[in-house]
C-alpha cells in the first residue's frame, strides 16, 4: 500500500474512501515511488496538467526483467568476446547496402555537419541494426523502473524520466505510453536518451516533427549533429594501431581523452605504423584481442563516439564498422 502522507489530496481522499469501502483499487497500489515530487516538478516546469501525468504514470509498470537487464551489459566483455558481437559480415554487408540506397542523403548530412557519414552509418548500425532492432521494452516503463526503483542509477534516469515527461509532443515518435526502446529508455534508430532529443535531435526533413523511428533524414542528422556538437574532426583519424616495444611504459587511461601528444606515447615506447603529426593529441587503449593484446592510439574522434557511449570497446566497434563500410562502399564504386 502506498505511504498515505506522500499521495496527493485528492488521492489521499480517495484512498480514504476506498479503504472505508474496503477495497483499494489496483491504480492506487500502481503508484510509484517519488511519484507525486516528479510530477509536481513536471506540472511546475512545464504546465502540464498534474492529472494527466498521474494517469500516464500510473499506467507504467516496474518491470524486474529491465533491473536484471542492467546489470549485465555487453561492456563487461573483453575485447575479444565483444567485437564479434557487433561487427558481423551481415552487419558489414547491411550497412554498405544502407550506405549506397541512401548515399546521397547521408553524404549531404555528412557535409552539412562536417561529419564522416560512414561513422553516421555505424552509429545506427552498432546500436539498431540499422532500425530493424530498436527494442521492446516501453520507455515509460523503462525510465520508470530505472528512475524509481533503481537507487544505483536512480539520479540519472530519473532525469531521463522527468525529461521525457517534459518532451513537447513534436520531439517523439507517438504518445509517450505507445513508446518503445531500450530497457534503458532510449529510443530509435540511434538510441537517444530523452535529453539527447531534447539536446541534439534534428527535424531534417522540415515536417515541424523530431522522428527518431520513422523519418531517416531526422535520424541520421540527429546523430551528425550529436557528433558535431560534441567536437567531431572532420577528416581527422579515430584510432590506429600502436606497436609497443618491450619496454614500453603501461599507460592508464582515465577517458578517451587525447591528453598527449603523439610523441609522448612515441617516448613511453609506442610506435605508430605509418608515421604521424608528432604533435597530434592522442590517447592510448590497450584491449583484449584474439591473438593477445592490442594497443591504438585513439584521437579527437574515438573521444567524441566515447561521447555517445562511455565504453572504448564501443568506440572502436562503431570505428571498425565504419572502415569497413566505407571500404565496402569504394569497392562497390570501382566495380562499376
Ligand atoms: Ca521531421
Amino acid at each position: 500500500m502506498p505511504v498515505i502522507p506522500a499521495l496527493r489530496p485528492l488521492r489521499f481522499l480517495a484512498a480514504l474512501s476506498l479503504f472505508w469501502m474496503g477495497a483499494l483499487t489496483p491504480a492506487l497500489a500502481d503508484t510509484h515511488p517519488g511519484q507525486a515530487e516528479l510530477v509536481r516538478e513536471v506540472s511546475a516546469d512545464t504546465g502540464k496538467d498534474p492529472q494527466a501525468l498521474n494517469a500516464l504514470l500510473d499506467g507504467a509498470q516496474m518491470q524486474q526483467s529491465i533491473l536484471d537487464a542492467i546489470s549485465r551489459p555487453a561492456e563487461g566483455k573483453p575485447w575479444k568476446d565483444y567485437r564479434p558481437i557487433f561487427i558481423t559480415n551481415q552487419r558489414i554487408s547491411d550497412g554498405i547496402a544502407f550506405y549506397l540506397a541512401h548515399r546521397d542523403l547521408v553524404e549531404r548530412i555528412g557535409r552539412q555537419y562536417q561529419v564522416a557519414p560512414e561513422y553516421i552509418v555505424a552509429i545506427v548500425g552498432v546500436e539498431t541494426s540499422y532500425g530493424r532492432n530498436t527494442g521492446k521494452y516501453k520507455v515509460l516503463d523503462a525510465l520508470v523502473t530505472l528512475g524509481l526503483y533503481y537507487p544505483p542509477r536512480a539520479a540519472f534516469f530519473r532525469n531521463e524520466l522527468k525529461t521525457l515527461l517534459e518532451l513537447p509532443d513534436n520531439h517523439l515518435a507517438g504518445p509517450i505510453d505507445t513508446l518503445t526502446g531500450s530497457y534503458a529508455g532510449a529510443q530509435g534508430w540511434g538510441q537517444f536518451m530523452p535529453s539527447s532529443i531534447r539536446d541534439y535531435g534534428v527535424d531534417a526533413d522540415g515536417d515541424g516533427h523530431i522522428d527518431m523511428m520513422n523519418s531517416l533524414p531526422d535520424i541520421l542528422a540527429s546523430v551528425a549533429n550529436y557528433f558535431a556538437k560534441h567536437g567531431w574532426v572532420n577528416g581527422g583519424p579515430v584510432a590506429a594501431w600502436a606497436q609497443p616495444d618491450v619496454a614500453a611504459k603501461p599507460v592508464t587511461v582515465k577517458d578517451a581523452n587525447p591528453q598527449w601528444p603523439l610523441e609522448q606515447l612515441e617516448a613511453w615506447g609506442y610506435t605508430p605504423l605509418r608515421a604521424m603529426n608528432p604533435g597530434k593529441p592522442s590517447s592510448l587503449q590497450k584491449l583484449e584481442g584474439v591473438y593477445g593484446p592490442e594497443y591504438w592510439f585513439t584521437f579527437q574522434n574515438f573521444y567524441v563516439i566515447t561521447r555517445y557511449n562511455r565504453s572504448p570497446l564501443y568506440a572502436m566497434a562503431v570505428n571498425q564498422l565504419a572502415q569497413e563500410i566505407i571500404s565496402g562502399v569504394h569497392q562497390a564504386d570501382q566495380a562499376r
